[in-house]
């Protein structure tokens, strides 16, 4: 057979497989938020292009490996630099096409995620104060005079194998977060002892909660429902036990809620 079908027969017999399992479950959760959805398209975006210029760039060698082989006569180059005018373009050119793509094609996307993401100081509607401590998550709304703690209920049993596990295994707690939805919220972070990170992937945001430091970030969540996340950055041996849910609830039923924390019991 010859060499570059055989090339193209392996590689396809490769890929082949890896399409039909390329099952969604392994992709991105559904964008719910401003910030999710404009960091999947520039992930999307970003993939297309590298991916072209991969297959583009690799396909063009190959080509020229089969078409400039020994066998049919062609003998090493000598030169060790480009001389001409032409050959000194095509050296430039990728680099100019680098350039393009790396501070305009990738680079203006990149910086409008960026500053939309630290976008916090305008227009909040409403203000959550996130507080990591070993192994739990704390939740206030501050100028409601609201303050609860969030720690996981997934039972010892499940995680020591002596069960089996439940449908949501470690993402479950017995206060979650609740928020109302298509308000812009405000978060501030912060953190007890260790450093914590409070990330839900749904919402596109993951933020560092660093001991003796406010941080910030902030969601505008489009669709009403239960969104879960864990902790992301290592806190100690119950690292993997502070998971984060946050139901999303109309307006009216969010109103309702907060007025019941406020009742003491
Ligand atoms: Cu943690």
């Amino acid at each position: 057979m010859h060499g570059l079908k055989r090339l193209i027969l392996g590689a396809s017999a490769a890929l082949g497989p890896m399409v039909a399992w390329a099952d969604l479950s392994w992709s991105f959760p559904d964008p719910v938020t401003p910030i999710a959805k404009e960091t999947l398209h520039v992930h999307n975006l970003f993939m297309v292009i590298a991916l072209s210029l991969f297959f583009g760039v690799l396909a063009l060698m190959l080509y020229s490996f089969w078409k400039h082989r020994k066998s049919n006569g062609h003998a090493p180059a000598t030169f060790t630099a480009p001389k001409s005018r032409k050959q000194w373009f095509w050296v430039l050119l990728p680099f100019a096409g680098l350039l393009v793509l790396d501070y305009g094609v990738f680079g203006i996307p990149a910086y409008h995620a960026v500053l939309m993401y630290e976008d916090t100081k305008t227009d909040a509607d409403l203000v959550v104060k996130v507080t990591g401590s070993q192994w739990l998550w704390q939740y206030e709304f501050p100028s409601e005079g609201v303050k609860f703690s969030s720690r996981l209920t997934t039972p010892r049993e499940q995680i020591m194998n002596l069960e089996p596990k439940g449908e949501n295994y470690l993402l479950e707690v017995d206060n979650p977060l609740v928020l109302p939805v298509g308000k812009k919220i405000r978060f501030i972070t912060t953190s007890n002892d260790v450093i914590h990170s409070w990330w839900v992937p749904a919402f596109g945001v993951k933020r560092d909660a660093v001991p003796g430091f406010l941080r910030e970030f902030w969601a505008k969540i489009d669709k009403t429902g239960t969104y879960r996340g864990q902790c992301s950055e290592l806190c100690g041996k119950e690292h993997a036990f502070m998971p984060i849910v946050v139901n999303v609830v109309p307006q009216a039923e969010f109103d309702a809620w907060l007025k019941s924390k406020k009742t003491p019991l």
